[in-house]
């Protein structure tokens, strides 16, 4: 008796300090600048910004090249499980991303750079990233989002 209750305390403080540990390591990821947006306001600017610098269409999604971080910002908008525009940008350069959604929840890993967080409508969030390789960079949801969530994947296009 005294043997099995010694188990159970020490699996639930296992399960106490990996639980505490993983919440700590996924706080790690969270962009730090997050502020209150309308989320169709957010979408108005983003297609209007996206429609003023796109220079392709792939696949029905407008390709922009990225401006980098000292020049402006970057808009990246979640919605009807796409992630829009398609962006281009060169290796070792500093771009800053505003990051909404204007229907439902998602989430959004740069899997190569270990960024990993929630995309709230209603929120807009600015993370900076800096490509390390040039190739493809992949982006995907990983918040389950409904029928088109397995679709929801896209990549960044990283020039030397
Ligand atoms: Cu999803």
């Amino acid at each position: 008796m005294r043997t099995a209750l010694i188990c159970l305390v020490m699996s639930c403080l296992a399960a106490f300090c990996s639980y505490t540990l993983w919440g700590l390591s996924e706080l790690k990821t969270l962009p730090k600048d997050v502020s209150r947006v309308d989320p169709a306001e957010f979408r108005r600017v983003a297609m209007e910004w996206i429609e003023k610098n796109k220079t392709d269409i792939v696949n029905g999604a407008p390709v922009v090249p990225a401006v980098p971080a000292e020049e402006g910002d970057n808009y990246l908008l979640a919605h009807s499980w796409r992630f829009v525009p398609l962006f281009k940008m060169k290796k070792g350069r500093v771009y800053r991303l505003r990051i909404s959604s204007s229907d439902m929840l998602y989430g959004l890993s740069f899997y190569k750079d270990g960024l990993n967080f929630k995309i709230i409508p209603g929120y807009e969030q600015i993370i900076t990233i800096s490509p390390r390789e040039a190739g493809g960079m992949p982006i995907f949801c990983n918040e389950y989002c409904g029928l088109g969530h397995h679709l929801m994947t896209g990549r960044i296009v990283v020039e030397d």
